[in-house]
């Protein structure tokens, strides 16, 4: 919740991508998932073939009632959870997550949790709240219209679409720290990042430079925790990706076809 939001994702979304193919040899791009596909009428977000354990990334984990005991936490009952257990098939079953929960980098192995919620998914990843948020003309409140409006559920929007709609309660895409460890995080940022730059290139002489927002957390005019000091994030604002990626600026990654970057969507 702070305007280095969709900065920091792009150049973090792009070094992952750098990873895959240099350490893993992979060779395709990085694919986005457009939820609002999987929200329509005609469509279940559970039956999204995304979450196909032969040719997507698996699905919900075992419906568990009582999650009290399970530390993994989105930090907010979410309405309608339908899993909470670990993935048992699908490509990533039995796989393992390596730190969290919590911002702690300690080694705490624990298990791939999905805890799917339709309902949530259904209102925050639908189209009309794309169209909503592409409608925003200033960057800071596109920012927010992104992120959450206020900080109750109902003001959740399409950022809390893939994390709590697929993480519900405890799985790791709840988990503002180690959602990262489910790989399904990066389609659904990849989408976050698309839809920046769908909302640049509706004028982009104008907004590829359009930054703003506020540099700490709950500074936000809706999102407020009290009277925070805080400044503008700007394009010469540094992006911190420590270990992996050094110090790069916002105006880095304003282009995602020059600099550091090479890829455009489609
Ligand atoms: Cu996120």
């Amino acid at each position: 919740m702070v305007g280095r939001f969709l900065p920091w994702h792009r150049i973090y979304l792009a070094l992952f991508e750098a990873d895959l193919k240099s350490s893993c040899g992979y060779q395709g791009a990085l694919p986005y998932w457009d939820w609002s596909l999987d929200v329509t009428t005609e469509t279940s977000f559970l039956e999204s073939p995304i979450f196909d354990p032969v040719y997507g990334f698996g699905g919900n984990g075992a419906f568990i009632e009582d999650v009290s005991n399970i530390t993994q936490t989105s930090g907010v009952p979410v309405p309608g959870r339908s899993g909470g257990g670990c993935l048992t098939t699908g490509p990533w079953a039995n796989f393992t997550v390596n730190m969290g929960p919590g911002e702690s980098t300690e080694y705490t192995p624990s298990c791939l949790r999905r805890d799917i919620a339709p309902e949530f998914a259904s209102r925050t990843c639908a189209k009309a709240m794309v169209d909503w948020t592409l409608e925003e003309d200033d960057f800071a409140l596109f920012d927010m219209r992104i992120e959450a409006m206020n900080l109750t559920l109902d003001g959740t929007t399409t950022h809390a679409c893939g994390h709590w709609g697929v993480g519900g309660q405890v799985g790791q895409m709840a988990d503002v720290w180690s959602s990262p460890g489910d790989p399904i995080f990066y389609q659904h940022h990849a989408n976050i990042d698309y839809l920046w730059y769908k909302w640049q290139m509706l004028d982009w002489p104008a907004r590829k430079t359009a930054i703003g927002g506020p540099d700490v957390a709950g500074a936000y005019p809706f999102l407020f925790f009290g009277d925070i000091p805080y400044n503008n994030v700007t394009l010469d604002y540094e992006l911190d990706l420590g270990m992996i990626g050094g110090n790069i600026t916002v105006r880095d990654v304003m282009d995602t076809t020059a600099g550091k970057l090479c890829y455009t969507y489609e």
